[in-house]
């Protein structure tokens, strides 16, 4: 049967493309490779889709899912010394899984490590 989530989870507050390369799995290291995502912040959580919007709008309709990232808990911080790359931060979850996120364009990184700052900052740690 349908289960239906709370509005809030439906809220999306913020959503485009950056760069992301996930850099751990649960604590274990994975070998960095930098792709472009479509990334949906909402209050909980921040979905990663490999496709563009357009493309992940039609995959959901056959049931295919993004990778979900549990906001609870999480730590996010600049990450200078983990790239060449300029723009650079990460997140790590409670799970052990990293994250790191880059754009060459500095408001654009900006407002999306204000954006995830602040729906961290808002939930329970645990
Ligand atoms: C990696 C690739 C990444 C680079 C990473 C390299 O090589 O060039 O782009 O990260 O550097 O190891 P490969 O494709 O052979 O895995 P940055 O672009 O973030 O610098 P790193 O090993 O210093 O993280």
């Amino acid at each position: 049967k349908d289960v239906i989530p709370p509005l809030e989870q439906l809220m999306v507050e913020k959503e485009g493309y950056l760069q992301k390369a996930k850099i751990a799995d649960g604590g274990k290291k994975l070998r960095k490779n930098w792709s472009t995502s479509w990334i949906v912040l909402s209050s909980r959580k921040i979905e990663f889709y490999k496709e563009s919007k357009q493309q992940a709008l039609s995959n959901m309709k056959t049931g295919h899912k993004p990778e979900s990232v549990d906001l609870c808990g999480a730590h996010i911080e600049w990450a200078k010394e983990k790239s060449s790359r300029k723009n650079v931060f990460q997140i790590t979850t409670v799970s052990g899984n990293e994250f790191l996120l880059q754009s060459d364009i500095d408001f654009i990184i900006l407002d999306w490590f204000h954006a995830i700052k602040n729906a961290i900052d808002r939930l329970p740690k645990d």
